[in-house]
């Protein structure tokens, strides 16, 4: 049954989709091929679904938001869960101390009676697809099972998706296996497994994006670093902008950011207006993941393996976001936000600064928005979501379907940081970089009282995404930059979120952060000077443009923006030595010498 409509001959897909279907029994197996015909008939079918079916989607206003469609999970499956996904590798070492881990034939042993018949009196999608450009080097292939067309949908816009993928794919054994049912939607038994040694994803008992998208976090991060570190190429959490001069050169940075940093909004950033008259334009490529390889010239090359931006809706409006906002409004998906039943279109917290009073709330029930948010309520859950097609992004860089991927000139680190972090510093070379990446971490902050928060570690921003030990992960930086040599990207540090005494952040962010990408291309370029501190090269006074910002940003406030106080950096110093001993190396992970020696370094430069 499983073999009927198949869209590729290609053995190793055609054995395994069987042995999926054996194992799950559904009732039918269709082929996603991607047409048009097929995605219409499915999203009639999912709308036809009746009131309180939980698989229902719901069509929006077709005027006001054409294609775009709305769904509702259940309450208690909202978000990615980091204690039940799994890196599954032969042995626990090699998962290391960032990851949980079970050995892979008790995972298998554990998942396969909850996956026995559980599509009984449904269908099953193969969906086949690409991460990245068809036509791409660097992209490879997926294919997901679901009994979702929920996930159908959201992949249709995530990836490239549909028979050009099996095409790529040819007779290939290089493809991700992924394997997902959204079961009971029981969160007691919801796993979300990789086994990065059988290129296999296993995701059970959940139906929410960040969990059953299988092509996103689970492939083009855990499963990809896997790979890349096996094959000389990196799978990053980053976004990817470029930056168009007044000469009509474009340079092209990644940033990796901890959550809550402002990724997207750096990814779609508009240069302030002094910029933009004198002909400065910035590109996106990417809002959340790069993956990087040498090119023929030995520069480093990005593609964005993804084709749709899952982006977290609240905060989003005209002004934080506008080509984010824009991207949404048509053949977007929605999930988890609030209807404003006037119209039938969506509503998320500071979409507008007025609730609609007319309003069904995340969860479905129908509120006065105006009253339920008065009271304390969010109308839209905090992790709603917005799925949109990356080609409605009014910024979308040219380069965006190049099979090339666009070469990178520097790589971006950043954290939420009150204090001690400048607004910008570059590496002294890559290796410094890498300690650097390591060192990423960021803050809860509460901005009001000016309270310092939780320190959280989250090196390069990876770490519920690295698929294996984060110790080799590290060496792996390391190899790469050897590869790279001189023509490595260059490495720099920023933190749009210093505060004053009284908790003021003190850089106004957003479209100013173009001021700091400004001077990292100038430094790229070999066109501004730095300062040599302990802690790496810093801006000298007066490189950081602050045209149209003087009142805002003083001399005074610059000084503190640029301050490296080496009583903070010391207890910075301790801190990342507790962290790599007791979180890290204590607990099986292999750090490189190079970074121990790279924290030895900083320590001599500060002076004991
Ligand atoms: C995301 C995340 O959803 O990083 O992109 O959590
Ligand atoms: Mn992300």
């Amino acid at each position: 049954m499983a073999l009927e409509g198949a869209l590729t001959s290609n053995q190793k897909v055609l054995d395994w989709v069987q042995e999926m279907v054996d194992l799950c029994k559904p009732d039918r197996v269709v082929w996603i091929d991607g047409s048009k015909e097929q995605l219409e008939a499915l999203t009639q079918e999912v709308t036809s679904l009746p009131d309180g079916d939980p698989n229902k989607m719901y069509y929006l206003n077709q005027e006001k938001l054409p294609g775009c469609l709305y769904h509702r999970t259940a309450v208690n499956d909202v978000a990615r869960v980091e204690d039940r996904t799994f890196i599954c590798t032969r042995t626990k070492e090699d998962a290391g101390p960032t990851n949980n881990w079970m050995d892979p034939k008790e995972m298998y042993a554990k998942l396969t009676p909850m996956y026995d018949g559980v599509m009984k009196g449904q269908t099953m999608y193969v969906i086949p697809y690409s991460m990245g450009p068809v036509a791409s080097p660097i992209s490879k292939v997926g294919v997901e099972l679901t009994d979702s067309i929920y996930v159908v949908l959201n992949m249709n816009i995530m990836t490239r998706m549909g028979k050009a993928a099996f095409e790529k794919l040819g007779d290939s054994n290089d493809f991700v296996r992924g394997l997902h049912s959204k079961a009971q939607v029981d969160p007691e038994n919801r796993y979300i497994v990789q086994f990065p040694e059988d290129n296999t994803i296993w995701s059970i008992n959940s139906a929410y994006g960040g969990n059953v998208i299988l092509s996103k976090k689970c492939f083009a991060l855990r499963i990809a670093s896997f790979q890349g570190k096996n094959e000389g190429w990196m799978a990053e959490h980053m976004l990817i902008l470029g930056v168009q001069k007044p000469d009509g050169e474009t340079k092209y940075i990644c940033a990796a950011f901890p959550s809550a940093c402002g990724k997207t909004n750096l990814a779609m950033l508009i240069p302030p207006e002094g910029y933009r008259k004198n002909g400065y334009k910035v590109f996106t490529v990417g809002d959340d993941i790069a993956w990087l390889k040498p090119g023929a010239d030995g520069r480093l090359y990005a593609i964005n393996p993804e084709n749709g931006f899952f982006g977290v809706a609240p905060g989003t409006n005209e002004k934080s976001n506008p080509n984010a906002l824009a991207s949404t409004r048509k053949n977007a998906i929605f999930t988890n936000v609030a209807i404003n039943n006037d119209d039938n279109t969506v509503w998320w917290e500071k979409l507008t600064k007025e609730p609609p009073v007319n309003a069904t709330e995340w969860k479905g029930a129908k509120v006065n928005g105006v009253e339920f948010t008065a009271a304390g309520n969010t109308l839209a859950h905090p992790n709603s979501r917005f799925t949109a097609p990356a080609e409605n992004c009014p910024c979308l860089s040219p380069a965006f379907n190049d099979p090339q991927g666009v070469p990178i000139s520097a790589i971006v680190f950043g954290g939420r940081r009150a204090s001690t972090t400048p607004l910008v510093y570059q590496s002294f070379d890559w290796t410094h970089g890498t300690y650097i990446g390591s060192a990423v971490s960021s803050e809860t902050t509460a901005a009001a009282t000016g309270a310092v928060g939780v320190l959280r570690h989250d090196p390069m921003a990876m770490k519920p995404f690295i698929g294996y030990n984060v110790g080799d992960y590290w060496a792996h930086w390391l190899e790469m930059g050897e590869k790279l040599g001189d023509k490595a990207p260059k490495i720099f540090n920023v933190n749009w979120f210093k505060q004053d005494e009284n908790g003021n952040f003190i850089w106004p962010g957003f479209g100013d952060n173009m001021r700091v990408l400004d001077w990292i291309i100038k430094r790229c370029e070999g066109t501004a000077d730095a300062e040599e501190t302990a802690i790496g090269y810093l801006p000298k006074k007066g490189d950081i443009n602050v045209e149209g910002i003087e009142d805002e940003v003083t001399p005074e406030i610059m000084d503190k923006l640029l301050t490296v106080d080496k009583e903070l950096w010391k207890k910075e110093i301790a801190e990342m030595r507790r962290y790599y001993k007791e979180d890290i190396a204590d607990k099986g992970g292999r750090i490189p010498q190079a970074l121990w020696d790279q924290l030895d370094k900083l320590e001599e430069r500060l002076g004991k």
